[in-house]
């Protein structure tokens, strides 16, 4: 198999055939069940065109977008990807607590599908609900039911596994593969919608089901000829109970279409894949679920974790400066430089800033910050002479947990917790 590793297709593809021919181990999905999925998936959604197909009459783009993502993606404001697309943190100076939705983060697998909210269900089944409904016979919920259902208001940072990856590479010399995210797979935004709780409890959620899989309405993810369905990821049931939100507005607006029109799930302070978008579809079980997602992917593969790789769920703690990736500065002038810091554990303690290679200086907090969302922090800083600098920023968290010179390795790159070494160059 050839192609470039460092696309997450790609990648992806090359893992799946693995999978398949034995040379790759997951926990909880047998070949067999895989290929099972793979036949069942293949009457869905039509792939490579904006064409879905729920079992409701077809939803077509009036005017297909020129790529996989529906939103302009400016270059002042994006490094792009193919299918994914990075805020560059410049974007965030001058911002307020929340990124714009004109410059949040983009992670397809395929492309943003065009929804009609008018033939749109939310479809529930499984053992795990009362009467244990089928996938043919779910408990349905219209776009208006959940709107009448009561609602509620979350900020909450949404980030990619992978966010800060291609820093394995250039600082650790490590090899890698997927999307070669800097520090911009992440944003903050006040999400808006009904809690997960009231919709499994409405359906008839059971005292002993035990793990929910929502499930994206874009089309299949197919890799290396698998068809390995719909993007889905399975959560335990004491989380979807906790604080996970079926959300329909973002920022105060109705969801964008690149961030999951109609409804999407967050899953605060977990990894960005438990967030699935376009939601469709969510089984409730009283057997433990699994799916590609928790098993071939978003999972700690490499020399230190067993073969079958270690299950994931939570963010680290990463900081960012909202300055250009190797911008410059005036010589021998104070400059006042922002950053912000984040942390799947809590709220951020304090942050620490260097800039001479030496000293560590703690950076003033700008505000509040919420529990699920990031600390803004400031500091003076005067180049003295023209050249070369690198700046860098350590965050703390309420747990103790701190940002590493160096991130634990893995394969897939995921979970980037390190000092990142920001260049900027003074003239
Ligand atoms: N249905 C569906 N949900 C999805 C994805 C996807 O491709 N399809 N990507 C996931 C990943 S990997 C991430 S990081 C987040 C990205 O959300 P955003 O594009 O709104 O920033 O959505 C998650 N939910
Ligand atoms: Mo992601």
């Amino acid at each position: 198999m050839t192609g470039d590793l460092t696309d997450e297709a790609t990648y992806d593809s090359l893992r799946a055939s693995q999978w398949l021919t034995g040379q790759a181990d997951g926990r909880g999905l047998s070949r067999r069940h895989l290929l099972r999925a793979t036949v069942a998936a293949a009457g869905g959604a039509a792939v490579g065109d904006r064409v879905l197909t729920t079992g409701r009459g077809a939803a077509y783009a009036a005017s297909p977008p020129a790529g996989p993502i529906v939103k302009p993606l400016p270059p002042e404001l994006f490094y792009v990807y193919g299918s994914n697309a990075e805020m560059r943190w410049e974007a965030m100076a001058d911002q307020g607590y929340l990124t714009p939705n004109d410059r949040f983060f983009v992670r397809d697998h395929t492309l943003t599908p065009a929804i009609d909210v008018d033939s749109w269900r939310l479809q529930l089944f499984g053992t795990g609900l009362r009467g244990g409904p089928t996938s043919d016979k779910p408990v349905e919920f219209s776009y208006d039911d959940l709107r009448r259902l009561p609602h509620e208001t979350q900020t909450a940072f949404l980030e990619c596994t992978g966010n800060g990856r291609s820093f394995f590479t250039t600082q650790q010399g490590q090899t890698v593969t997927g999307t070669a995210w800097k520090l911009g797979a992440v944003g903050v935004a006040r999400w808006r919608g009904v809690r997960l709780s009231t919709v499994l409890r409405a359906a008839g959620l059971r005292h002993d089901a035990v793990d929910v899989m929502p499930e994206g309405l874009d089309p299949t993810y197919v890799t290396g000829g698998v068809d390995l369905g719909h993007v889905r990821r399975p959560l335990p049931v004491q989380k979807a109970l906790e604080d996970v939100l079926l959300a329909y507005e973002m920022n105060g607006e109705t969801l964008p279409p690149d961030h999951g029109y109609p409804v999407r799930v967050i899953v605060p302070s977990w990894i960005g894949i438990s967030s699935i978008k376009w939601l469709g579809r969510i089984e409730v079980s009283r057997t433990p679920l699994v799916s590609a997602w928790n098993t071939q992917f978003y999972r700690l593969f490499g020399p230190d974790h067993p073969t079958d790789g270690t299950l994931i769920s939570r963010q680290v703690i990463k900081s960012a400066f909202e300055l250009p990736w190797g911008g410059t500065v005036t010589a021998g002038h104070t400059h006042l430089i922002r950053g912000r810091s984040w942390s799947g554990n809590g709220r951020i303690r304090h942050v620490e800033v260097n800039t001479d290679g030496k000293t560590w200086r703690r950076a003033s907090p700008i505000g509040a910050s919420d529990v699920d969302g990031w600390q803004r922090w400031e500091l003076p800083w005067r180049p003295p002479t023209p050249g070369a600098y690198t700046l860098r920023a350590r965050a703390t968290d309420t747990t103790g947990a701190s940002q590493p010179d160096q991130a634990a390795y893995n394969t897939l790159g995921y979970l980037f917790d390190a000092v990142v070494d920001h260049p900027i160059t003074a003239t």
